[in-house]
Parts: structure tokens; C-alpha cells; sequence
């Protein structure tokens, strides 16, 4: 795990004391090595998914009320005591976890359906809500949640809507910003803001909520959100090609998105080197035989098998006839219709399997997309780094990178560039920063498409945004949080 070098602990923060830990104990349960818990119970909550952060907190707290939430705050803000709000612990950016020795507030016991209500698709629910929870309560109401990701056995709706995650259906249903209509959140100082709308239309002054979505608890904690359904589509399926260039990948978007229309529900990309990497971790037979540098996953949805199927057709002979495609299979069944998804979704944990990740969420304007992929590869070659035409399985232990691979919502012109390593290096680090960020900015691209900056990225936010926006959310940190207390050292320099 990564310590952090650059970032000093911020002298304005009082350390935790035993008067401090009884106080909490009569707000919630908690976990402390002073209350009773050993060691390896902190140590989940200390270390984020990729296992590459490590945070030294001695104290997790979980509320179990709304009140409980407002009580914490109110306390650790009055103590100048620092906190980090944690959700499923998913995130990618190392913004879920402490840097020094802040407390974790766990919202894994706020985890209530509220209310919902079948005619407007309307869903209130608390923020320790699992996503896939969510959609399975929405799904006996023949409903869907708008976000679907890799990570929904885990993540919380909360977190989701604190990172404004996008997935792998934003293509259909939009970002959260559309979907989500209210939040409710315990702002720095304890005050309980009730901005829980589920009317779609509310001109009545600043769109607060809006503020919350992607402010990963730098601004107070979510506690609640209400959100938007649409109807569970009836008919699915999903196709998975094989492509001989990155210009037919975009040819077959192009297509997809006119000949589809509205039933299109994701547009995925993976690149052969992703593939090559989770077949060999799985150990599972392939899709479609041979190899082929570029996958793309499409799916579509509707509500009427006949029409979709016979959209779906004309799509499928279209790519053959005009060889977009090289090769191409369509699932008959649900098995394989997961089966096929886990081809694209199973990529991020595959990818770990060799030690560690450098993880680029990019968004870049489509026809230059992939060549980042390549640009990567090239500089990590000529850095020694990677030895060209050798396999995974030919590389010894002195060969620092296992693969650079791209893949992602391409239907959002959003890319992840992955780079699979033996072990975290800083050799690697160079040879990647600030040359990627360099590369986005010169294209005016975002560094964060959909991850958030947590701490991974908050020194290079300046990549893509300009001095006065800096300072005006610099601005806003300061009028929610002037104590700094919220998810410190991360997001942005206040
Ligand atoms: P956490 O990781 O616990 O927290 C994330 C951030 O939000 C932290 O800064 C935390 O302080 C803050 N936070 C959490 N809960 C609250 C709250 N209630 N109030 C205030 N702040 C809070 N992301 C995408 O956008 N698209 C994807 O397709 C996608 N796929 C993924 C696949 C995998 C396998 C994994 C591991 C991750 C993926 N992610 C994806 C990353 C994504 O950010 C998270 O999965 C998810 O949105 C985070 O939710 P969480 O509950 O785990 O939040
Ligand atoms: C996905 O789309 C996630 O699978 C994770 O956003 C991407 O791990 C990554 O880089
Ligand atoms: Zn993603």
C-alpha cells in the first residue's frame, strides 16, 4: 500500500481520546481498539479496494439513524475532529478510506427501502442501501435502478451518488444528476438539510442536491436519496462482436445508435489485450474463437421481444454484409446473456490479479480515444518497462508491467486505461504522470471521467479544470465546511 509522502497531517485536527470514544459510545455502535475490537477489525475499513491505500483509523462509527449522523458531526466538528464518510468501500481513488488517523463513518447500518411509489417509478431509500438491494426490491416492482455497475453486490447507493458514478447504462438512462431528484444530508455542523424533492420539476431557487452528487463527503454526509426508476424492460439481449480496428468499433457505435435507437441500452468496448488477460486469470472459454485486437459488447432493451429481435437482426446482418465485424455471437438465453457480461465486467478484478493496477478513467473525445491505449504502451516499452511481444505468462518477475489495456463506456467516450503491474512502482508512476494528464489536457479531456479524485487525483484536477472554477468550488468547501472536517486532504486544495 502506498503511503503518502507529499501530504503532511493537517495540525488543525485534534487526536482522538478515550472521553471522546465513551462520548460516541452513547451516539451508535462502534468499533475502537479501546472499545473491545482487535486490530484486524479496523483493518477492512482501512483499506480500500485495490488494496492500494491504507488508511490509520482508530475509530469507526455507525450511525444508525439520521440522528445519530447529526450528533457525530455535530461533535467531531465542535472537537475539530476529521472525518471520512464510507459507503461499500468500492471506490477507486482512494477517497473512501483515511490518509492519517480521521474517523470512519460507516453508513453500512442506514440501509432502509423508504418508500416507493409504482406510478412515478420513485424510489427513496437510505443511503447504506446496496445498489444491487435496490434493484432487486425495484425489480419485484417491475422497475430497474438507472445505474448498473461491476461493483453492485458491494457499493452503496449513497457512495454512488457521493462519487456520481456513471456504469455501464448512463448511455440509456443518464447521469445521476438527472435520475437522482433529492438528497438528504447532515452537513458539517450537525444541521440535518432536507432536500428530499421526488418531484421531477422545482425551479424554485439553487439546485443544492446537485451540489452533493459527486462531492465524495467533502461537503457532509448523504444520508437519503430519492431517484427516478424507469420500468424493467422486458426483452434483453445482448450481442458481442469481434473487430479488426478502433475504426470499426466506432463505425459499429454509428450504427448501433441509428439502427437500434431507442432500445440501445450499453455500448461497451474491450480491448484484446483485456481479454486476453481475464481469460487467462478465469481460465474460461472464450466468446467467439481466435483473437481479434477489439471487442464490443452491445445490449439492448425494450418491451417487445418481436420488435427488438427484429431491429436486432437487421443490425447483425448490416455488420456481417458490410464487414464492420469479423466474427460475432448474440446469447440465447440469460446464462449467456451474464455470461457475456462478465467478459466485460469481470475485467476490472481480473486485472488485479498480478499485484497492482494504475487506473485512468478518461473521458476523450471518441476518434482519439484508443490512441492513449497505444501511446501508454509505446512510452512504457521504450521506458524498459514492458518488453514488447511478450505474453503475461513468458514475462519473468523483473518485468514490472503485466499489460496496458483499454476498455470502457465507449458509448460515453469514456475510457479506462488500466495498467496491470507485478507490484506498485515508482519507476512505473513516472513513466505515467504527468504524461497521461498532459496527453487529456492537450485534447481539453476530463482525468476523471467517473471514478472521482479521492486522493489519487487531486493534484491534477488542474488537467481539466481552469483556476476560477478552482477557486470557486474552493469557494463552496469552505462555506459548507469551514473547519475543513468533511473527507479531508482530498477532491480539491481548499
Ligand atoms: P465508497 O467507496 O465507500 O466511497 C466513495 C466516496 O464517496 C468516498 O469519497 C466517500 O467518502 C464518499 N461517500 C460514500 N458514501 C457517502 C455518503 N453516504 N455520504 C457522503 N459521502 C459518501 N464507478 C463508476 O462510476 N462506474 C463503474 O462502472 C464502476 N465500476 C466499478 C467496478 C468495480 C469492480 C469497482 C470495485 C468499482 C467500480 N466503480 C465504478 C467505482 C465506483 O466509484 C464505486 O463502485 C461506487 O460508486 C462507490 O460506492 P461505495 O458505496 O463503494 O462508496
Ligand atoms: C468499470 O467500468 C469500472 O469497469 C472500473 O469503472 C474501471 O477499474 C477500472 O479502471
Ligand atoms: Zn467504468
Amino acid at each position: 500500500a502506498e503511503s503518502y509522502p507529499n501530504i503532511e497531517r493537517d495540525s488543525r485536527f485534534s487526536t482522538l481520546t478515550p472521553a471522546d470514544i465513551a462520548h460516541f459510545a452513547t451516539i451508535c455502535p462502534l468499533v475502537s481498539c479501546d472499545h473491545g475490537a482487535s486490530e484486524g477489525e479496523l483493518e477492512p475499513f482501512n483499506t480500500d479496494w485495490m488494496r492500494k491505500y491504507r488508511g490509520q483509523s482508530r475509530l469507526i462509527l455507525k450511525p444508525k439513524s439520521i440522528h445519530d449522523v447529526s450528533a457525530i458531526l455535530k461533535y467531531c466538528n465542535a472537537r475539530h475532529l476529521a472525518v471520512v464518510p464510507q459507503g461499500g468501500n468500492t471506490g477507486l481513488v482512494g477517497g473512501s478510506i483515511p490518509i492519517f488517523d480521521e474517523i470512519i463513518v460507516s453508513l453500512n447500518a442506514l440501509a432502509s427501502i423508504r418508500s416507493f411509489d409504482a406510478v412515478s417509478g420513485i424510489l427513496v431509500v437510505d443511503a447504506g442501501v446496496v445498489l444491487e438491494t435496490a434493484d432487486t426490491f425495484l425489480a419485484k416492482h417491475h422497475h430497474i435502478f438507472p445505474l448498473d455497475l461491476g461493483a453492485k453486490g458491494s457499493c452503496h447507493v449513497g457512495g454512488n451518488v457521493a462519487t456520481n458514478a456513471g456504469g455501464l447504462r448512463l448511455l440509456r438512462y443518464g447521469s445521476l444528476h438527472g435520475t437522482v431528484l433529492g438528497v438528504e444530508a447532515v452537513l458539517p455542523d450537525g444541521t440535518i438539510l432536507d432536500d428530499l424533492s421526488t418531484l421531477r420539476k422545482n425551479n424554485t431557487g439553487y439546485d443544492l442536491k446537485q451540489l452533493f452528487i459527486g462531492s465524495e463527503g467533502t461537503l457532509g454526509i448523504i444520508t437519503a436519496i430519492s431517484i427516478v426508476c424507469p420500468p424493467r424492460p422486458t426483452a434483453s439481449n445482448v450481442a458481442f462482436f469481434a473487430l479488426d480496428s478502433y475504426a470499426a468499433v466506432q463505425t459499429t457505435f454509428t450504427k448501433a445508435k441509428s439502427q437500434l435507437g431507442e432500445i440501445l441500452s450499453a455500448f461497451e468496448m474491450m480491448d484484446g489485450t483485456s481479454q486476453r488477460l481475464v481469460a487467462e486469470v478465469t481460465g474460461r472459454r472464450r466468446p467467439l474463437q481466435g483473437e481479434s485486437p477489439f471487442y464490443v459488447l452491445v445490449e439492448t432493451s425494450g418491451s417487445n421481444p418481436e420488435h427488438d429481435s427484429a431491429k436486432l437482426e437487421a443490425f447483425l446482418e448490416d455488420l456481417m454484409t458490410t464487414e464492420t465485424v469479423s466474427d460475432g455471437v448474440l446469447a440465447q438465453d440469460e446464462t449467456q446473456l451474464k455470461g457475456l457480461w462478465a467478459w466485460r465486467e469481470g475485467i476490472p478484478e481480473c486485472l488485479g490479479h498480478w499485484g497492482g493496477v494504475y487506473k485512468y478513467d478518461v473521458s476523450i473525445p471518441l476518434p482519439e480515444l484508443y490512441q492513449l491505449v497505444e501511446d501508454v504502451r509505446t512510452r512504457m516499452e521504450q521506458s524498459g518497462l514492458l518488453t514488447a511481444g511478450k505474453t503475461s505468462n513468458e514475462q519473468g518477475v523483473d518485468d514490472v508491467v503485466v499489460d496496458v489495456v483499454g476498455y470502457g463506456h465507449i458509448g460515453d467516450s469514456n475510457l479506462h486505461l488500466n495498467v496491470a503491474v507485478r507490484k506498485y512502482d515508482k519507476r512505473v508512476e513516472q513513466a505515467l504522470e504527468p504524461f497521461v494528464y498532459e496527453w487529456i489536457q492537450k485534447r481539453r479531456g476530463s482525468i476523471s471521467a467517473e471514478h472521482g479524485l479521492g486522493v489519487a487525483k487531486r493534484d491534477f484536477v488542474g488537467y481539466s479544470r481552469g483556476e476560477v472554477e478552482l477557486r470557486v468550488m474552493a469557494g463552496l468547501k469552505r462555506h459548507f465546511d469551514p473547519n475543513g472536517i468533511m473527507n479531508p486532504y482530498k477532491y480539491i486544495k481548499a
